[in-house]
């Protein structure tokens, strides 16, 4: 048998794009509140002051604030082990420098979390992912500033005390690895520079994002040891987003080329936040960027004290890299590179590549050796109802059928992994594009990138074909 007993099947969300009540019970705006929806063509704006009359998707989203009981029993219907999802920073500290937290907020996710354990659903909770509250971006622009430090280590300790003996998984940073490229910068660091009007094209500083990595790589290491003073059964995972990639040609030159891509954007940052330390390549990328980070001497003793206890990665998409600026493009999460002329893509162009997944898990575990999750995965996809109202999303059965075969074959290569949560187990606000037509869930949710419809959720069949996945823990993926 290839997948360990206690194997974590579950499904991951995040809070900015599936909570919704943005503005209640005291809660504060956060980067993404003020990010419009969009679509392929028309990128999401980023607007400081909020205009009437434009949809901003993270509002209401799936209002999972108000149905989570609900979407939870759902979950639990489908048998899952985990449920990964974010807290929103701004329902605890609204600007994020409040003395005191927000009393509702933290309730808010009290009862979230006991929900979970009423199923014997295990927390796995991102404390940031896309949700820096917007006050911090607009008086330190995000964490450019050595002050976010601080500022994020008094939510962590407010939400590792609160919700100690329930919780025993967290997560520092979603996708850290996106300050390394342009596209990451809002979002992930809350940066928003002058001239930058949307989210694709950012007015982009790359001195800002790379000293921003630096600040949030000291928070994350003590936030690492902080969780394990508060409770040494508390266990810390950094979370990368890992993108395969290939050279295009067998040309040394693309080698080359694809080997200083992956280690800048795959490697750098989780070899900070495995083994504690800067790699040695860093420095000739620092030199031929002409980047500068400012540094604290105590800086690298800290990073040394808070090395994390396991690694998780989001993996959508595979890509070739090639020094022929002619060779066609292709986007993928976050990172883009060339066409990959044996792969098929998604309707968002995001290509597909199972085995893609197997040497992803080899490559990091065989340069890490410690326990791995997939806490993202997943085929964005327009979904259709028929006409009896059902959703046959064979191709979603597929993609994922694919890639759990691709963890099989790596499990037994070898590779410690020791859970999966698909991306969006029920249908969410996209983080690229805003949109919600690019559905990812088991569950669909009546809401339409109009604004329109009545949040009701509905079972797709993949719903029962996940359920038996988890019911035969991985080994009957027939559709
Ligand atoms: C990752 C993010 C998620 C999620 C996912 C899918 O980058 O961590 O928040 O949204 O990608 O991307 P998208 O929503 O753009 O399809």
């Amino acid at each position: 048998m290839s997948f360990p007993k206690k194997f974590l099947w579950g499904g991951a969300t995040a809070a900015n794009q599936c909570e919704g009540a943005w503005n209640v019970d005291g809660k504060g705006v956060s980067c993404a509140d003020v990010c419009t929806g969009g679509n392929q063509t028309s990128p999401r704006r980023i607007t400081p002051v909020i205009e009437d009359g434009t949809f901003y998707p993270s509002h209401e989203a799936i209002d999972h604030y108000h149905h989570y009981k609900e979407d939870i029993a759902l979950f639990a219907e489908m048998g899952f082990k985990v449920y990964r999802f974010s807290i929103n920073w701004t329902r605890i500290f609204p600007t994020g420098e409040e003395e005191t937290p927000n009393e509702k907020g933290l309730q808010f996710y009290d009862d979230l979390i006991d929900e979970c354990l009423k199923y014997h659903i295990e927390p796995l909770i991102t404390i940031s992912h896309y949700e820096v509250p917007f006050a911090l971006t607009v008086k330190y622009n995000g964490w450019t500033d050595r002050k976010m430090i601080d500022i994020y280590l008094k939510y962590c300790e407010t939400i590792f005390k609160r919700y100690k003996g329930k919780v025993k998984y967290w997560l520092t940073f979603n996708e850290i690895n996106g300050g390394v490229v342009g596209f990451g910068a809002y979002l992930s660091q809350g940066i928003l520079n002058e001239g930058t009007v949307d989210l694709v094209h950012q007015a982009d500083d790359p001195q800002k994002r790379f000293q921003a990595l630096h600040h949030q790589f000291v928070a994350s290491a003590k936030a690492v040891k902080l969780a394990h003073e508060i409770d040494e059964d508390y266990k810390v995972g950094c979370m990368q987003i890992f993108a395969t990639m290939y050279p295009l040609t067998s040309n040394p030159d693309d080698v080359i080329k694809t080997q200083q891509l992956n280690q800048v954007i795959n490697w750098f940052c989780s070899d900070v936040q495995v083994r504690g330390a800067y790699p040695e390549f860093m420095n000739r990328y620092f030199k031929k960027e002409h980047l500068d980070i400012v540094m604290e001497e105590k800086d690298q003793a800290v990073l040394k004290e808070g090395c994390v206890d396991f690694y998780t990665f989001s993996y959508y998409s595979s890509m070739c890299q090639s020094v022929d600026p002619k060779a066609e493009k292709r986007q993928g999460n976050i990172i883009e590179g060339a066409k990959n002329p044996h792969l098929k893509s998604s309707d968002w162009g995001w290509q597909i590549d199972p085995q893609g997944l197997r040497y992803a898990l080899n490559e990091i575990y065989g340069r890490y050796q410690i326990p791995i999750m997939l806490v993202e995965n997943g085929l964005g996809a327009y979904d259709k109802l028929e006409e009896d109202g059902s959703i046959i999303d064979d191709y979603r059965i597929d993609y994922l059928r694919q890639h759990i075969e691709a963890m099989h074959e790596a499990v037994l290569d070898g590779v410690e992994l020791i859970g999966y949560t698909p991306w969006g187990c029920i249908d969410l606000v996209s983080a690229s594009t805003g949109q919600m037509a690019k559905r990812y869930g088991f569950i669909y949710v009546d809401k339409q990138d109009d604004g329109s419809g009545d949040f009701s959720r509905k079972k797709k069949k993949s719903f029962d074909w996940y359920k038996k996945v988890i019911q035969s823990n991985g080994e009957d993926l027939e559709n």
